[in-house]
């Protein structure tokens, strides 16, 4: 006999063995060019979870973004030293190392550093240095430091970041100052400097200031380590070089907002980031140095003998720290000296 209810019943047996795909997603804010697409297509490929993306490009964007109550994301990028920031302020939630069997993966010695010492808040994305670029067909004279770039004689020729913290920290390092004892006094002491150099910089790029240097608009940057290791790739005419005076490394890691709605879908996203091959395939597109040990073994010689990628052991490195409120006197000075030019 049939029942009139049967199609109802079908209907409904078949939402419960569905699962609720369409529904599933993530929001993921990270920085720009350097999350491929393909790594996001891939996870939605899997997991049928969406991504939804948005980029920035420096810290204090991310963080006073996040301050203002402003994005609901379930995975952020930050550095370290915002990472820090994020975790004094409770802003973060701790991970579930349960979901994130692939923790295995990673280099320990990218784990339990001073922005979060028991690593219960973060994991490795990718590490790198900011360092100097160099067109070795358009630039002959010997360069070593920031003093070597910031010359008179390259007016017009350089590209830098558009990062206030990192501006300032060149500076600090050129003339013997600390980069995470930021005071008012050598604030002071840095701002000359700075002005000389806006004065001397063609293009501030954060997000791909490569492209300026391809296009022979410049022949000298102050760039991303990876953005330098692609440049290489491309022409070994482009020299990366750790300044002597002492280059900035950095580490970027993974992190969930303690107020993120899709917790299992970004513990399921970290997980999958932290697979070998998939930690290969970033590499392949933005070259920084990779944190994950059993990907590093897949790499091509080729890939870990770029200079820009994995710099020689020796080099003068440090991490930034939480400076606390200095980071607005840093902003105002740098965005001073930039509107005066
Ligand atoms: C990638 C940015 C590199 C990260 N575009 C700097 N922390």
């Amino acid at each position: 006999m049939k029942s009139p209810l049967r199609p109802l019943i079908f209907v409904a047996a078949l939402a419960a063995v569905l699962p609720a795909r369409a529904a599933q997603e993530l929001n993921l804010f990270g920085w720009s060019e350097y999350v491929p697409q393909a790594v996001l297509d891939g996870f939605t490929k899997e997991t049928g979870i969406k991504v939804n993306f948005e980029t920035y490009s420096s810290n204090e964007e991310l963080l006073s973004k996040l301050l203002a109550g402003g994005g609901h994301y379930d995975v952020i990028q930050p550095s370290d030293y915002a990472a820090e920031a994020m975790i004094r302020q409770h802003l973060l939630a701790a991970l579930d190392p349960a979901k994130l069997p692939n923790l295995k993966n990673l280099d320990p010695a990218f784990l339990h550093r001073p922005h979060d010492p028991e690593s219960k808040y973060t994991v490795p994305y990718m590490s790198g240095t900011v360092g100097i670029v160099v067109n070795t067909d358009r630039v002959k004279d010997p360069i070593a430091g920031y003093r070597d770039v910031f010359q008179p004689k390259f007016k017009n020729r350089i590209v830098v970041l558009n990062d206030n913290r990192e501006i300032v920290t060149w500076a600090l390092e050129t003339v013997g100052l600390p980069m995470n004892r930021i005071t008012s006094d050598a604030l002071a002491k840095v701002r000359p400097v700075i002005a000389s150099w806006i004065d001397l910089i063609k293009v501030f790029d954060s997000d791909s200031p490569k492209t300026a240097l391809l296009n022979g608009d410049v022949d000298l940057g102050v760039v991303w380590s990876g953005e330098a290791a692609l440049l290489w790739k491309e022409n070994h005419k482009f020299r990366y070089i750790i300044p002597t005076e002492g280059a900035h490394q950095f580490i970027d890691i993974l992190a969930i907002p303690a107020n993120a709605e899709h917790v299992d879908a970004a513990h399921k996203f970290i997980d999958y980031i932290l697979r070998p091959e998939v930690s290969v395939l970033i590499s392949e597109t933005f070259p920084y140095t990779n944190p994950n040990a059993a990907a590093r073994k897949l790499l091509s010689p080729e890939q870990l003998t770029n200079p820009a990628s994995y710099p020689p052991p020796g080099a003068k490195l440090e991490t930034f720290r939480d400076i606390g409120k200095m980071a607005s006197d840093i902003d105002r000075l740098v965005t001073d000296l930039k509107s005066a030019k």
